[in-house]
């Protein structure tokens, strides 16, 4: 960790903000139209660092919902940092170590003060992680449609879009075929995986077997979201990689599904994790491991997305993630001029201090259905 730092944080906001995504995206646990989350600003001596929560508005991927982001940021974690002096990042994780989960509300404030840390020590925050890259390539998650063709349409857009991976949600019923016809379109070169959203169980090994002969890159959370004993089953019969979503929340589930294992590549979302230090701290295990990382998205905001695209810089980031563009699913984002690719499939990882772009502050107030401010 570079610079050092010693301030009080003095004052910290929260907003509520509401936009429309510019198409439905669905997943095999539900459908969403709209994007809903908390945005964390953290301030100290002038500096504002910025937070985005990634919970859904209902508790369908995880526990947590926006509410639940809300009443632990009002009730617990502003009151446990408002005030405190803090030497590094790090040091917020340690702090919030007492609460049980709420994974996701921590994260939305431990990511404002790393934005803050590293715009105080005027580097970027990728320089701040210990980020190599300075470009990233990057792929695109693809919802369930009414039918296969419309989801082949989509994928033919993403790929004329140059992103490097393909990602199709899958759920039962709506599977082979969906796999079966993007091959039958863009051929085997096409990196393509899947994403099932726990919607299988060991009866359906027969069923995922099949998925072996589309040379799929992995199949993502096939089983239950709290579960890596049988996905290690599964593992052993299957070619294919499995990758962990849900069920890895902390650095010791990751070393778990490792030994048994559960999976042979693994999605790190910061908020799932509770933040960067321990998306940083499950990386660097899985680097030693031999296990290739990439950072899943949760249909983030500018705010949310610049934090992905500075934990990508992180070497071991092997695989594009689910970093898009910020026209992916926005019409105007949060953050000037937002998230861009600078060649097909390429985005390049911010060089000006912290997050690196601004926050717009008339969109914000704009999309804000609920405030809060404490300070001092
Ligand atoms: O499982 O990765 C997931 C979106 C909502 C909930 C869960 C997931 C997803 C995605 C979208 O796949 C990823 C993105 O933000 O592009
Ligand atoms: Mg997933």
């Amino acid at each position: 960790m570079k610079g050092v730092w010693q301030v009080k944080i003095e004052r910290i906001e929260l907003r509520q903000v509401q936009v429309s995504l510019k198409a439905p995206f669905e997943t095999s646990f539900g459908r969403m139209d709209m994007k809903e989350c908390v945005i964390v600003s953290v301030h100290s001596d002038g500096v504002i660092g910025y937070g985005e929560s990634v919970a859904f508005s209902v508790p369908y991927y995880n526990e947590e919902t926006t509410g639940t982001i809300w009443y632990m940021l009002e009730h617990v974690l502003i009151p446990g940092l408002l005030g405190k002096e803090v030497t590094t990042p790090e040091e917020v994780s340690d702090l919030f170590a007492p609460v049980r989960r709420n994974h996701m509300a921590i994260a939305s404030i431990e990511t404002a003060v790393w934005d803050l840390y590293a715009k105080r020590n005027g580097l970027s925050l990728a320089q701040t992680l210990g980020g190599q890259k300075q470009e990233i390539e990057v792929g695109v998650s693809i919802g369930i449609e009414p039918t296969v063709e419309w989801v082949v349409q989509n994928v033919e857009r993403f790929v004329e879009q140059g992103y490097k991976r393909i990602k199709v949600k899958i759920k039962p019923g709506f599977d082979i075929q969906v796999v079966e016809a993007i091959r039958k379109r863009f051929g085997d070169e096409l990196p393509l995986m899947v994403d099932a959203n726990s919607a299988y169980t060991l009866q359906d090994v027969p069923l995922l077997k099949k998925l072996d002969h589309y040379h799929l890159m992995m199949i993502e959370q096939p089983l239950a979201h709290d579960d890596i004993i049988e996905h290690a089953k599964l593992q052993r019969e299957l070619r294919t990689p499995v990758c962990l979503d849900e069920s890895i929340h902390t650095l010791a589930d990751a070393r778990h599904a490792i030994e048994l294992g559960s999976c042979r590549v693994m999605n790190i979302k910061i908020g799932r994790v509770g933040g960067l230090t321990n998306a940083k701290r499950i990386h660097d295990l899985c680097k030693e491991r031999g296990i290739p990382v990439w950072c899943g998205g949760m249909l983030e905001l500018g705010i949310g997305r610049l934090h992905n695209v500075a934990l990508s810089s992180l070497s071991n980031f092997a695989i594009p993630g689910d970093v898009s563009a910020s026209k992916r699913f926005w019409e105007q984002d949060l953050v000037v001029p937002g998230i861009e690719m600078i060649r097909p499939g390429v985005i390049a990882v911010p060089t000006n201090d912290g997050i690196g772009q601004e926050v717009c502050e008339r969109t914000l107030e704009r999309w804000t259905v609920r405030k809060l401010s404490q300070g001092l």
